[in-house]
């Protein structure tokens, strides 16, 4: 029989008095194993989504329709990766290192956000990225500001920052196309009905069969429920449709003046889950892209260690 030690008893409560005073536990303070998991676990799956996520939209680089929109895409790319940083450093916090985390993405061993397995068609899509995806994530990311473990709260702000500023981008590249010609404006409704539902499925699996969502509340990790998010970010959206003069493909929207909400129609979550199986349009491709790209970087590794080893100790 296991016995908990005295000392663990008394640890164990000031985490709980500091998670119940909204305090912050930082990472030299005691807590429980499987917070320390459970947090490496989203941080990590985080930060791969991050990364993950440049490839769709970088896709799109070489063919930007002028240099005013090639400059903000790369921009706006470069800060996806700064955010996938800022998320390695908050997991090595817990006491992994950034190195075990890639392996583990490479071998499939860790989840990347189902959104970034669909494919980038036309221009119209970076703007539906934009607007759909970065308003997702800033939807579920602005509650990860009050996230209990320090580290990650203070790298949540200066993301929610960013990801405002890319919402807007793509809001505005719709727009365009919204107001041009016949075509450009089909093309602009093609993209938002396919990135509209995907969108919808990033907030997770339905609460009632969310796994982590009671106990990760109850540490306020997450502040809200996957469902009470995606509501969250439906209402948001459908004046926002509206304002940019497209339709969301969805005929069940009504609004419920008792709820004060927008109710909306079924998710395919059978796509969900082949998605998260790897059966999703892009994973095979995404995954021996990003092992490609890391192969080609050994040699900046490399090099940055060996500068380290050389420089390291006089600079100190
Ligand atoms: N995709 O119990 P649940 C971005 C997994 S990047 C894949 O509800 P949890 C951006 C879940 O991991 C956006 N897997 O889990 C970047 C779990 O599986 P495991 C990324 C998903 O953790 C570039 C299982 O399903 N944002 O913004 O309580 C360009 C059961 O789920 C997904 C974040 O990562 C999914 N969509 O809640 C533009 C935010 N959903 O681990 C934009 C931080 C669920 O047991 N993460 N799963 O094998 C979170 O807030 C939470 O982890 C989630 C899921 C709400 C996503």
């Amino acid at each position: 029989m296991t016995t908990i030690a005295p000392e663990d008893t008394a640890r164990e409560a000031v985490f709980d008095a500091t998670v119940a005073a909204d305090e912050r536990i930082e990472p030299r303070d005691w807590m429980p194993d499987a917070y320390r998991s459970t947090l490496v676990r989203q941080i990590a799956q985080h930060a791969h989504s991050e990364i993950i996520g440049m490839q769709p939209e970088a896709n799109w680089i070489t063919r930007a329709p002028s240099l005013r929109r090639k400059a903000i895409l790369m921009a706006k790319v470069q800060d996806e990766a700064g955010h996938g940083l800022y998320l390695y450093s908050a997991a090595e916090t817990l006491g992994t290192s950034r190195d075990e985390l890639l392996d583990k993405l490479h071998s499939g061993r860790q989840k990347y956000s189902s959104i970034f397995n669909y494919p980038t068609l036309t221009w119209a899509d970076v703007g539906a990225i934009g607007w759909l995806v970065d308003g997702a994530a800033i939807t579920n990311q602005v509650p990860l500001c009050r996230c209990s473990y320090g580290p990650y709260a203070r790298a949540m702000v200066r993301v929610c920052k960013e990801e405002s500023f890319h919402q807007r981008q793509g809001y505005e590249l719709l727009l365009t196309l919204s107001r041009g010609t016949d075509a450009q404006h089909a093309m602009a409704q093609d993209a938002v009905n396919r990135w509209w539902w995907p969108s919808l499925m990033m907030f997770g699996p339905p609460d009632d069969e969310s796994s982590h969502s009671a106990q990760s509340m109850a540490w306020k990790i997450k502040r809200h429920s996957n469902d009470e998010l995606r509501q969250r970010f439906v209402d948001i959206c459908v004046p926002q449709a509206e304002a940019l003069g497209l339709t969301l493909p969805d005929p069940d929207l009504t609004w419920n003046d008792k709820r004060g909400h927008w109710e909306f129609g079924p998710i395919d979550w059978a796509e969900f889950r082949e998605v998260l199986k790897g059966n999703g349009p892009c994973n095979e491709e995404r995954i021996s892209r990003r092992r490609q790209a890391h192969e080609e970087g050994a040699w900046v590794r490399d090099a940055a260690a060996a500068h380290a080893a050389k420089h390291g100790k006089a600079s100190r």
